[in-house]
């Protein structure tokens, strides 16, 4: 009788297993890539790649990138900012319409695609580094300006709903909201706002997005700066499991310190640790040496982070900031001093370009 019943319980176990309904991140396209390469590779990003670069601005088929280590990065970072006001460039000076067919571009080549934004505040109408006035009290849905913020976002979401290749297929992306908030220097930063108010922030935004606009090919990225030591204070600002994919962190401070590789990797092992408990991905959302002021950064910065055993059996992605001739670079360009050294970096056995990944999908296909 016992016996009867164990059976009938295991039974129920195993049915109950099988029918459960897989968990949301499997069904995302970006999110089974991701799957799929995990400790095979880590995929290399570039933010702006196929706009401009060093030498050139809108030229079909160019990159940085592939100039100086012959293939694509296997993802292209973009920004929005600016596409809260209606502007017809982002802050960077892409024009929209640009940025939405290079995404395509980007996404039928192969590549994941993630988003940034700078947006500018809704109270003072200064951009994102302005943190004379507090913002994110008032935006919130009892806030005195949340009917602007909604606006704010209703652009950014009309934005994302276009991403569609000329078959009407849906480009699926990364968002990346409200990054660096445990710095100082953005007004949803930690001067401007309580960890609760950045919560709730956050949460609204991903809920409103998904859920009012449709935007279930998103998935989110959570990344604030290096300042943390601990799971505890890394989490300080987490919204929650329900609203985040990708348990990232943008890290430049410590690769420009002596023996800062060692930092990055410590704190890369918390995000590992997390991502691994919750099912998610871990990555190096932002990160680089501004104007590669040193020729072997990429080898004996960058590359001994993604050579430690943990982080290149676990992390999803690794991506650098934009190469802008006007204002900084963090990918050498050809003939730069640490050109060679960025391509040894990128043949190391752990990096992915964008053939690598395209491969590697081939094969787990
Ligand atoms: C910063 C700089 C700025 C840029 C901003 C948003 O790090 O590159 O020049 O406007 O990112 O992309």
């Amino acid at each position: 009788m016992i016996r009867a019943k164990i059976t009938v319980v295991l039974g129920l176990a195993v049915l109950m297993a099988c029918c459960q309904k897989p968990v949301e991140k499997s069904t995302n396209p970006i999110a089974e890539q991701l799957e799929s390469v995990k400790g095979k590779g880590i995929l290399f990003g570039h933010q702006d790649d196929l706009a401009y670069g060093m030498n050139w601005s809108y030229v079909d088929g160019e990159s940085d990138v592939k100039r100086v280590a012959g293939d694509y990065p296997a993802m292209f970072g973009w920004e929005l900012g600016g596409v809260e006001l209606k502007n017809t460039h982002d802050l960077d000076s892409i024009p929209f319409q640009v940025m939405k067919d290079l995404v395509v571009k980007g996404y039928e080549m192969g590549g994941v695609n993630t988003f940034s934004w700078h947006p500018f505040s809704v109270i003072n109408g200064e951009n994102a580094w302005n943190t004379e006035t507090d913002v994110v009290k008032h935006i919130l849905q009892n806030g005195s300006h949340h009917k602007e913020f909604l606006v704010q976002l209703d652009r950014v979401a009309d934005f994302l709903q276009s991403l569609k290749t000329g078959d009407g297929e849906v480009v699926p992306f990364i968002f990346r909201p409200w990054h660096e908030m445990d710095g100082t220097w953005f007004w949803w930063g930690a001067k401007n706002c309580t960890p609760d108010e950045f919560k709730e922030l956050f949460r609204f935004s991903v809920d409103y997005l998904k859920n009012k606009k449709g935007l279930s090919q998103m998935l989110v990225a959570y990344s604030p700066d290096r300042n943390f030591t601990s799971l505890e204070e890394y989490l300080t600002w987490y919204p929650g499991d329900d609203v985040v994919d990708i348990i990232g962190m943008d890290n430049y401070y410590d690769l420009k310190m002596p023996d800062g590789e060692k930092e990055a990797i410590k704190k890369l092992h918390i995000l590992i640790a997390y991502a691994k408990e919750k099912q998610k991905f871990s990555a190096l959302t932002e990160t680089g040496l501004e104007n590669v002021t040193d020729s072997l950064w990429f080898t004996q910065k960058l590359g001994k982070v993604v050579s430690d055993s943990l982080v290149s059996k676990e992390l999803s992605y690794v991506m650098v900031w934009r190469n802008d001739p006007k204002v900084h670079f963090f990918f050498p360009y050809e003939n730069h001093s640490a050109a060679t050294d960025a391509k040894s970096f990128l043949d190391q056995p752990e990096m992915l370009l964008l053939n690598d990944f395209n491969k590697l999908k081939k094969i787990n296909n």
